[in-house]
Formats: structure tokens, C-alpha cells, sequence
């Protein structure tokens, strides 16, 4: 049995990725952090279960990290933990960098100190954030680097100190350039899961009207659930190379909000530009969608389009299992049960729409 350490399991894709694994028939192993509320609720399905442990360890404290390789010795570690929000990390650029960087370092050393460099293969979370302000379209292996974030210039030495013991100690350790994928689990301050969530809270009378950022910045948005299998493929694969997971097809945020209000029961018919654009509900008149300046950012990367050519060919991986439409579907199908279901939890979900709507959570 095949032992896999996972950072970041709480999150969306380590969630995913702990089923995934679990039916592979891998003892899994997750990091978790210590939190006053609970944020367990990816993975509470998946507790109890005879091949899945769960460890305290954090990606900032390297003897936590040290301990814990050393105790669980995995065949596979997947890197996945990092403060993942672009918008925050210029709120927290130090604590960003922290995890997001120099965790990766301290992630790779405590695996040299076990002297697991030769056994363990080890998988990177980079992201298509690395392209940032983009020097091509669409953006291959070979597209250069252009970081437009702190969460994109962490992410960035993550890529490089991974490539660096890669060469340096041989090391079986890859970078995964994942475009950006979404989901039903996805955290709540991303455009898609806001607008998902926004969409059907509108359609079931319990908000007024959702506040977005820049509508034309563009995504090439695919499924969390089959972006998983491809971590694992990279590390079956016979060498360590880096490899670009994407659909191949962009959408702009206004395409994205369009289509969840359609599935939601609200046609959007779009009025006026820049700050001043609204969504309106072609059926009475309202203004549901609204653009507010808190969700700029003083840097965007606005134009993300990816080639999926080399995961296709080498890890035999269809980069279009789910299209756009069906995982817009699958998202708001979620979030209007979700909505309609949510009476234990209502006063805490009105304050927190409440919140997003005022702008106040990013
Ligand atoms: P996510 O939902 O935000 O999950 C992040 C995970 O990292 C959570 O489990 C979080 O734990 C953990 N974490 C944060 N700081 C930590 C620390 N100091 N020590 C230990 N764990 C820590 O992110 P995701 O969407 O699943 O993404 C997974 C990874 O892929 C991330 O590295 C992200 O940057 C990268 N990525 C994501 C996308 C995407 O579109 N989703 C695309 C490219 C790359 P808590 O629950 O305790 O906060
Ligand atoms: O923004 C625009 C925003 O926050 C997408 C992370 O998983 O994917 C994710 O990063 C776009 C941006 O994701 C709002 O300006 C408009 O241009 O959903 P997002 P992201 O920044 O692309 C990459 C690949 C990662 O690696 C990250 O970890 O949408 N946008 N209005 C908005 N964005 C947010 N959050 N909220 C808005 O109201």
C-alpha cells in the first residue's frame, strides 16, 4: 500500500484529491492547522476512515514539518497547502510568501533530513498565476514567467526551489502549472463560488444584489475533480517534468456570471461600463449584479488561457471531461440546494451575503 502525505487536505483540491487517492487504494495522510471554528468540513466525510490520518503540522514551522515526513515516511508528498487568495496576499504579502515560498523549502528539507530525497516523489501546486501579466496567448511550458502578485512572486520561488533540488539532488519533484479550476467546494471569496452562491441567494429572495470586481478579466476554468487525477499522473510518470493542466477555453468573468444566473432562473440583460456596468434581471427590472472598486486589484492578471497539449499527449489526460457549462451547472445545481437548505446556519450565511454584498469581505 502506497503511503501519500498531503499539505493543504482541508482545502478544495486536497479534498478531492484524498478521495481520489483513497480509491486508488493509498493510505492518505493529511496536514491540518488549528483553528478556533471548524474547517473541516471538505473532509468530514473521509474522517474515520481506515486508511486516512489526519496530523497538526504547519507549513511554517519546519521542525512540525520535519516530524512528520519522518513519521509517516510517504511515497508521494502533494504540496497543495498555501494562502491561495491573490486579493489577500496583498493584504498579507509576508505571511504569503512565508507559506507559499519558503514552506516549499522547508517541505524539500524535511524530506533530504529523513534521507527520503531517492524514495519520495514530490508534487508542487504552481499555478498559471506564475504568467500573470502574460507574455503570450495561450500559455505553454515554455511561455515565460511574469508574476503580477505577491501570491503569484511566492509562487514563483515554490517553481524555481523545486526545478533547483530537482537538478541539484536528483530529487523526483514536479511543479503541476495548474490553470484555475473550480468547484462545488470551492472557498467562497473566489469570482466563481461568489457568483454561484450570489446567484442563487438572489434567486431565492435572500440578497439584493451581488458587488463583483473586474467582469472582463479572463479564465480558463476547468473542474477541481478532474484536475486532481493529473497531480497523480505527474508523479506516475517515468521522468519529473513540469506540465501545464487547463481546458484550452477562456471565459470572461461576465460570461461566467451570466450563465450561473441562467441556471439560477435569472436572465442578465448588461447595461452601461467599467464601474458603472450592472447586471439587470430582464424580468423586473432589478440590478443584480453591481461592480464595486473593493474588489479591484492593484495588480490583475486578466488574460489566462492555457495549452494543455503536453498533459494530453504525455499523461494521456482529456483536458475536457467537464466543459464550462456543465461545471457552471454543477455549481450553482450545488449552491441552489445549498440556499434552499441552509436553516441551521441562515443567520450566520445572512451576515456573511450581508458582508459580501457591503464589499467588506474580499
Ligand atoms: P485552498 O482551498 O485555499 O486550500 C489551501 C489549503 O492550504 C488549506 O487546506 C489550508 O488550510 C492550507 N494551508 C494554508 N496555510 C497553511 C499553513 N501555513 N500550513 C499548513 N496548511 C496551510 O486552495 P485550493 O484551491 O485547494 O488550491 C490548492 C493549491 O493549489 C494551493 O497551493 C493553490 O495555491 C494552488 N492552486 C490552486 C488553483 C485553483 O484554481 N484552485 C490553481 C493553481 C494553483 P486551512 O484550511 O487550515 O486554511
Ligand atoms: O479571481 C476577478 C479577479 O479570485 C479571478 C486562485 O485559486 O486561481 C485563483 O486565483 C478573476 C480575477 O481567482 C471579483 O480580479 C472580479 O481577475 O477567483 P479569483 P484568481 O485570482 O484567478 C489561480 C490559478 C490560483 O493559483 C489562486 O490560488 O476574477 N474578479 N470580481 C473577482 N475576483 C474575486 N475573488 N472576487 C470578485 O468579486
Amino acid at each position: 500500500m502506497k503511503k501519500a502525505l498531503i499539505t493543504g487536505v482541508t482545502g478544495q483540491d486536497g479534498s478531492y484529491l484524498s478521495e481520489f487517492l483513497l480509491s486508488k487504494g493509498y493510505e492518505v495522510h493529511g496536514v491540518i492547522r488549528r483553528s478556533s471554528v471548524d474547517y473541516r468540513e471538505r473532509i468530514a466525510h473521509l474522517e474515520g476512515k481506515p486508511n486516512f490520518h489526519l496530523h497538526y503540522a504547519d507549513m511554517t514551522d519546519s521542525m512540525s514539518l520535519v516530524k512528520l515526513v519522518g513519521n509517516v515516511m510517504p511515497d508521494e508528498i502533494y504540496n497543495l497547502a498555501a494562502q491561495s487568495h491573490v486579493q489577500v496576499s496583498f493584504d498579507a504579502p509576508e505571511f504569503t510568501a512565508d507559506v507559499d515560498a519558503t514552506g516549499v523549502l522547508r517541505l524539500l528539507e524535511a524530506v533530504r533530513t529523513n534521507h527520503l530525497e531517492k524514495t519520495c516523489r514530490i508534487y508542487q501546486a504552481s499555478t498559471s498565476e506564475l504568467y500573470g501579466k502574460v507574455e503570450e496567448v495561450p500559455q505553454n511550458e515554455n511561455t515565460p514567467f511574469h508574476p503580477y502578485s505577491p501570491y503569484a512572486v511566492a509562487k514563483l520561488y515554490g517553481y524555481w526551489i523545486v526545478k533547483e533540488y530537482r537538478e541539484a539532488y536528483d530529487m523526483f519533484c514536479c511543479s503541476g502549472i495548474l490553470f484555475n479550476h473550480e468547484s462545488e467546494r470551492r472557498g467562497e471569496t473566489f469570482v466563481t463560488r461568489k457568483i454561484t452562491l450570489g446567484a442563487a441567494r438572489i434567486a431565492q429572495g435572500k440578497q439584493e444584489c451581488l458587488y463583483l470586481g473586474n467582469l472582463d478579466s479572463l479564465r480558463d476554468w476547468g473542474y477541481a475533480k478532474d484536475y486532481v487525477e493529473c497531480m497523480w499522473l505527474i508523479l506516475q510518470h517515468d521522468t519529473p517534468e513540469d506540465f501545464v493542466i487547463a481546458t484550452g477555453v477562456q471565459h470572461t468573468v461576465r460570461e461566467f456570471a451570466t450563465l450561473a444566473f441562467r441556471y439560477a432562473g435569472i436572465e442578465l440583460e448588461w447595461q452601461g461600463e467599467g464601474i458603472d456596468e450592472k447586471g439587470i434581471n430582464k424580468a423586473n427590472g432589478k440590478t443584480v449584479v453591481a461592480v464595486s472598486e473593493d474588489f479591484y486589484r492593484p495588480t490583475d492578471v486578466v488574460n489566462l488561457w492555457g495549452d494543455p497539449s503536453k498533459a494530453k499527449a504525455e499523461l494521456g489526460w482529456n483536458p475536457q471531461s467537464t466543459s464550462f457549462e456543465e461545471l457552471v451547472h454543477i455549481m450553482v445545481k450545488h449552491d441552489m440546494q445549498k440556499v434552499a437548505s441552509d436553516h441551521v446556519a441562515s443567520v450566520m450565511r445572512t451576515n456573511l451575503a450581508e458582508y459580501l454584498e457591503k464589499g467588506l469581505v474580499k
